[in-house]
């Protein structure tokens, strides 16, 4: 695995890249054009200025995340063609620069719901949190601004003021929009990309949606081991592979992760570990309340060691990164995102492979 740190770029983080260098056992970030919009082409000047940056602070760029899709692609609307020409020619770009991971989603309006970017917990930290209460009471125009006031002046990414504007009208442009519609389109977006992902060697790496169950009725796909098969096997082409996010699919109990992880040996191309504490749960056994704890095993509802071993048992090798921290010890950055907690989220991680290594 190649340990990595999700950095938005200049101008954008809190963190900066001489920062994240001193972590040790980092050697790379996954980051983005946080300015570009969904459907825009990424110009091949913008990525060998983005690399030299990062290159020049002594790290590498192991991948992107994201490039965002756009939400006609989703909805498979006409104008998608000229759309996804964008995106391979986006595509084509990375690939000349010798960037051969990209991460993306395919959730309808929304990257991921929470219903709080600062919980206090009992050590005085703050977290994301979600309680399935607040998301029932609310109206989706409305969650944007319930939370935007903890964003500590930051853009937080799927929550752009932007993409919030039109969230009414895109709840309009999805009613009838059906699981097997949004499969059928995303079918439809791999056939067309991968191409151009095997002529320059790009993996593609879908993220699940998280939570990982319908929120507001919008149709939701990335969200179990049986339809990550199906999207695998829809077009069957090790480029079409999956970002493993823990703290994603684990919202719901029923995804066993180390057993899913076992099951998608070589087309993992990305890991986002991390560790979420279930407070509450509905009679079916469903969260109905969580919060994004420490990364360490004691402090939430997941074995840390379990879904690392999992990923050293399969061969993964490929770029890994702490995910959502706590804000702790002062920090003021985007929620989730902070240095402190990451590092040592990175440091931990780094830890569990090194044992599970020698005592293999
Ligand atoms: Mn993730």
């Amino acid at each position: 695995m190649k340990m990595t740190l999700r950095w938005y770029g200049t101008g954008h983080d809190t963190v900066t890249l001489k920062q994240i260098r001193q972590i040790p056992g980092v050697t790379g970030v996954i980051t983005t054009l946080y300015d570009t919009e969904p459907g825009e082409v990424w110009s091949r000047e913008r990525i060998k200025a983005l690399k030299d940056e990062v290159e020049a602070a002594g790290l590498k760029i192991e991948g992107i995340e994201s490039v965002n899709i756009h939400e006609d692609i989703k909805l498979g609307k006409p104008s998608r063609d000229k759309l996804i020409d964008n995106y391979i020619e986006t595509l084509e770009n990375l690939g000349k620069e010798d960037i051969h991971l990209v991460c993306y989603n395919f959730m309808p309006v929304f990257d991921w719901t929470r219903t709080e970017l600062a919980r206090v917990r009992d050590d005085g930290s703050t977290v994301l949190a979600y309680t399935k209460r607040a998301v029932d009471e609310l109206v989706p125009e409305e969650m944007f601004n319930s939370i935007s006031g903890d964003m500590n002046g930051t853009v937080m990414p799927g929550w752009e003021p932007e993409r919030m504007a039109r969230v009414k009208e895109l709840f309009e442009e999805y009613k009838g929009v059906t699981e097997e519609d949004l499969f059928d389109n995303l079918k439809y977006f791999l056939e067309r990309i991968m191409p151009v992902c095997n002529e320059y060697d790009i993996n593609m790496a879908i993220h699940p949606d998280d939570p990982a169950w319908s929120v507001f009725g919008l149709p939701r796909i990335i969200i179990n081991e049986e339809n990550i098969h199906r999207m695998m096997d829809m077009v069957d082409d090790k480029h079409n592979g999956v970002t493993f996010c823990a703290g994603s699919y684990g919202t719901n109990p029923n995804n066993d992760l180390p057993k899913m992880i076992r099951g998608l040996k070589g087309r993992i191309h990305f890991a986002h570990v991390r560790n979420l504490k279930f407070n509450e749960f509905d009679e079916s056994g469903m969260p109905t309340d969580f919060e994004e704890a420490a990364h360490l095993s004691s402090d939430g509802s997941f074995d840390l060691y379990e879904i690392v071993k999992a990923l050293y048992d399969i061969g993964f090798d490929g770029p890994i990164r702490p995910d959502h921290g706590r804000m702790i010890w002062g920090e003021k950055a985007m929620p989730g995102y902070g240095l402190y907690d990451r590092a040592l989220g990175a440091y931990y991680i780094e830890g569990l492979w090194e044992a599970i290594e020698k005592s293999g």
